[in-house]
């Protein structure tokens, strides 16, 4: 019972996002490059239904984020990953590759939308 109200909820949460999709900003090309490659770092460990994960999938696409979505749900390897790495099965989770090859995994919609604005100087 408990499995039908929360996958009722997801179908409700995935028809608004679908009706409702915010408008991406608009940029030069070479400052959008730029931010799809510092985009090209990260990628978002989430579950298509979460109301967490649309909220952050929303911000990313308001402010044209071009991250790699990897749904940790369905593929048993972005599962993996996220237990292995993040050690929660929790979503929404960015991760973060920093250059040195070393990984850093940030749990927390508030938390990712806050390192978001601050890495690509977003309005606050
Ligand atoms: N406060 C968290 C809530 C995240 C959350 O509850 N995510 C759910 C999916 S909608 C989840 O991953 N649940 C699995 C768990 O907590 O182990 C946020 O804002 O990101």
């Amino acid at each position: 019972m408990l499995k039908l109200i929360r996958w009722s909820l997801g179908r409700v949460i995935l028809t608004l996002d679908f009706l409702t999709p915010p408008h991406p900003v608009k940029r030069e090309p070479e400052d959008q490059k730029k931010m799809d490659d510092k985009a090209s770092q990260l990628s978002l460990y989430q579950f298509r239904a979460c109301p967490f994960c649309v909220k952050v999938r929303r911000f990313m696409q308001r402010n044209a984020l071009q991250i790699e979505l990897r749904n940790a749900k369905d593929h048993g390897i972005h599962k993996d990953e996220l237990i292995r790495g993040g050690k929660r099965h929790k979503v929404p989770c960015l991760r973060i590759e920093n250059k040195e090859g070393s990984d850093e995994w940030l749990y927390e919609s508030s938390a990712i939308i806050d390192y978001l604005k601050r890495e690509f100087s977003l309005p606050q």
